[in-house]
């Protein structure tokens, strides 16, 4: 379908939303174009796939805000995380040499990198805000290597539909979709304000997707999994954050 065509069907489905007859409009949409989110059958299930299809169709190309050097927070919150434990902190006083990030799934080489080698990796930088759903926030500059780099290297297969990543802390993990996976301003973080990202940020290594909420960002990040089925993982929803009553698709 042209994309001429697709943005009529959008301003006349998506766009009227607020009724019964808006929400079934935009259910069907999201069916017709596969913008289900993995959360969609719970509670708030229709209200996550209309704003997921909305964001997906009206907004695909959006980048998140950047800010000035002058405009970086002189003191960002980190937001406290679980006591990470002895195994952490081995890996800590080693100064991380031991840390890896492992690349598996629909992927043609599945690989596991160093720290060494993610410093290594192609970098960017984005001065963007970091915000959590419970209210605070701040900017940060991130450096670190695009997403879509690390999937390139692994050849990620035409079939993989999400990227899933796991923490060091096993009970969180999250997942997105190829188009935001791909995103330009997706990043796998390991320098925060030209430093090293420091731990209680989620050093060594972070995830930051600055189109969604801060807990998309996940902290410690060891893991990348393609899949063509994120309901294979977890509790099926996509992330940990729909078990405690978030959106999977937490999009800003
Ligand atoms: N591993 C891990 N990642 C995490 C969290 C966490 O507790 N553990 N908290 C999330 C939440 S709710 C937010 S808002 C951001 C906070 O990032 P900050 O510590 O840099 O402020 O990290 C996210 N990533
Ligand atoms: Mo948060």
């Amino acid at each position: 379908m042209s994309s001429f065509s697709r943005r009529r069907l959008v301003t006349t489905g998506l766009a009227a939303v607020g009724g019964v007859s808006g929400l079934a409009v935009a259910r069907s949409l999201a069916h017709r174009y596969g913008l289900i989110p993995p959360d969609s059958g719970g509670l708030c299930g229709p209200g996550e796939t209309m704003t997921y299809a909305a964001q997906r169709l009206l907004t695909r190309h959006s980048m998140a805000r950047e800010f000035t050097r002058a405009q970086i927070s002189q003191q960002p919150f980190a937001n406290s995380v679980a006591p990470l434990g002895p195994v952490f902190q081995r890996i800590e006083q080693q100064g991380f040499r031991d840390w890896r990030l492992s690349v598996d799934g629909m992927v043609t080489h599945p690989a596991s990198f160093s720290l060494e080698e993610i410093r290594g990796f192609p970098s960017r930088s984005q001065i963007t805000h970091l915000a959590c759903e419970e209210g605070w926030s701040y900017i940060a500059e991130w450096t670190g290597v695009p997403l879509s780099h690390i999937l390139g290297l692994a050849g990620a297969l035409p079939q993989a539909r999400f990227v899933v990543y796991q923490s060091f802390e096993r009970d969180w993990w999250d997942s997105l979709d190829l188009a935001d996976a791909l995103h330009p301003q997706t990043f796998v973080v390991h320098t925060m304000n030209s430093g090293h990202l420091p731990v209680a940020f989620g050093g060594p290594l972070r995830m930051r997707v600055p189109r969604q909420l801060g807990y998309k960002s996940v902290k410690y990040i060891t893991g990348i999994t393609l899949t063509d089925d994120v309901k294979r993982f977890g509790k099926g929803l996509g992330s940990a954050a729909p078990e405690a009553g978030y959106a999977w698709y937490a999009g800003i």
